[in-house]
């Protein structure tokens, strides 16, 4: 092993032991080694066989066994057996500037919390106000550390992506050589994450739109540059492919470079079953071009309706097309309220009139008031006493007739039995929801027992349970999760957030038709 590579063992382990909450002075002594190593002029090699290592000042015997352990063999059991303590999340959240392996431990301690992703939803949910030794202005900073580095691994988030393509494609789309274009890609399919930004282009002059496109002000890096095809990257480290085509090519272009892969495949499938061929240059009976105007032509050709493109993911949409059953997609102006928000009451910022205000001028026409209950003691979970306080004061407000009518609910802890903190009903909660915030290392089937159990209760209407998720811990598979679903016999409705860094219930399971479900049961 290199000696660069010891030090930074060496280092990730005085990491790994701060993290356990080990002695102080052992973990600065590993940190300690790791510099004197990393400062030292000699080589690993010469400094483990001439034994000067043993000499160098803060390394003692077992330090020297295991730097010269690693040094011939290139392992360390000790270093494993740690790393398997240590769940691998809270190592990469050390490359979040600023947060150390004190704050790791003590998210981890008093939240649950062992990925990137959790931390973030954490912040998002306020909840590391209340650690001590934290703050707002170290949540604000961890965010912003937490988006540092996303913005560097690779995939964006939906509304990150749409707005840098927000900004780019005007400036292609209003080019004179330009006819028309649209973007494209996983953006276009509104996945959660995003890993560039694809735009096709129809034009007559492609050199001048390429040209255009590569000498865009905010590229700050032009990836490559031809006739048909230029990338850049802009300054938010995005990569956006643009493609330019005939605008006879265009929708098959669109169609085809809009995906997904598997979709794709899907289609094309289809279409040489019927004795096409298709491509993103067309759809051809032998040599001929079958001419299609838009990309609802190429579906009408193919005998499908028009498939959009978020239900393009290679699934069941082709036989749903088919048949005329695609489902019906939900628009923003479809939903008429929100069922679970916070207020100042736990975790939340707003006062319930702020809520109020907040809801009518979203255009709600209701928002659903569910704090935490007592048991989650982190987020200042309500005590019955205070869920009743809270309810004259909504009843309050809701007299002023705001334009949006508040909604007296909880978030009721599930308790490590699978019972809840709350009896709802009780305190007349038209609306609940319950969800797992507390004992996250129960086993698989512990787990799932308190879940299903949490279910079957009678007082909560709305599961707020992360199935797939982490902080349930239950990993429910498929078949656990539809027995949940059957016992509930459909009395209860499952929330879901869809958050991808949440690992919550992921948007293709609320289609329980697709994996052979009855309707009743979705
Ligand atoms: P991303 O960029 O990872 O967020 O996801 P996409 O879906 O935007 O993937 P990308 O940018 O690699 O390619 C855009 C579309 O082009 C993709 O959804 C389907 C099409 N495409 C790319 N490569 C292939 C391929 O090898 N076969 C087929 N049939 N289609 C492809
Ligand atoms: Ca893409």
């Amino acid at each position: 092993m290199e000696k660069a590579e010891v030090v930074a063992v060496l280092e990730r382990i005085g990491e790994m032991l701060e993290i356990l909450g080990e002695n102080k002075f052992k973990c600065l002594a590993y940190q300690n080694a790791a510099r004197m190593l990393a400062a030292a002029p000699q080589s690993l090699g010469e400094l483990v066989e001439s034994g000067q290592l043993g000499r160098m000042k803060g390394i003692g015997a077992a330090l020297e066994e295991k730097i010269t352990t690693l040094a011939r063999t290139g392992k360390l059991p000790y270093y494993d057996e740690l790393a398997a303590r240590v769940p691998s999340g809270l190592l990469e959240m050390l490359a979040i500037p600023g947060f150390g392996p004190k704050k790791a431990k003590a998210v981890w301690e008093e939240l649950g919390v062992t990925t990137i992703g959790e931390l973030e939803y954490a912040c998002r949910e306020n909840r590391l106000v209340h650690l001590p030794g934290f703050g707002e202005k170290t949540q604000d900073k961890v965010l912003a550390g937490i988006e540092f580095l996303r913005r560097h691994a690779g995939r964006v988030l939906y509304p990150v992506a749409e707005k840098v393509a927000g900004e780019v494609f005007p400036l292609i789309e209003k080019h004179k050589a330009c006819l028309r274009a649209a973007v494209a890609g996983s953006l276009r399919r509104r996945r959660e994450t995003v890993a560039d930004i694809d735009i096709v282009a129809a034009t007559g002059d492609a050199k001048a739109l390429m040209a255009h496109v590569a000498g865009l002000s905010l590229a700050r890096e032009v990836l490559g540059h031809g006739d048909t095809k230029t990338s850049i990257r802009t300054e938010s480290g995005m990569q956006i492919d643009v493609r330019a085509v005939s605008d006879r090519e265009y929708p098959f272009a669109l169609h085809h470079f809009t995906g997904s892969k598997e979709h794709n495949v899907l289609m094309r499938t289809r279409a040489k079953a019927q004795g096409l061929k298709m491509s993103e240059y067309g759809l051809f009976r032998g040599d001929k071009l079958i001419l299609c105007a838009d990309e609802p032509e190429i579906f009408e050709v193919l005998g499908l309706a028009y498939i959009p493109p978020e239900l393009r993911e290679g699934l069941d949409e082709i036989e749903l097309a088919e048949t005329g059953d695609l489902p019906e997609l939900i628009e923003e102006k479809d939903i008429r309220g929100v069922f679970h928000v916070h207020s100042e009451y736990s975790d939340g910022r707003g006062t319930l009139e702020e809520l109020a205000h907040a809801g009518a001028a979203a255009g709600y026409e209701y928002l659903g008031v569910a704090d935490h209950s007592k048991s989650a003691a982190y987020a200042r979970g309500l005590s019955p006493e205070r869920v009743r306080q809270q309810q004259a004061e909504l009843a309050r407000v809701n007299a002023k007739k705001l334009g949006c009518t508040l909604l007296s609910g909880i978030e009721s802890d599930i308790l490590a039995d699978g019972s809840l903190d709350l009896i709802l009903i009780r305190w007349r909660c038209l609306i609940s929801s319950a969800s797992v915030h507390s004992r996250f290392n129960l086993s698989e089937a512990e787990q799932t027992k308190r879940i299903i159990a949490a279910v079957q209760t009678r007082f909560a209407p709305c599961w707020g349970i992360r199935p797939d998720g982490c902080y349930s811990r239950a990993r429910l598979i498929r078949s656990t999760w539809t027995r949940c679903c059957r016992r509930a016999g459909g009395r209860v409705v499952v929330e879901i957030n869809a958050h991808p860094q949440r690992l919550d219930l992921d948007w293709s399971w609320a289609r329980a038709r697709a994996w052979g479900l009855g309707g009743d049961q979705s």
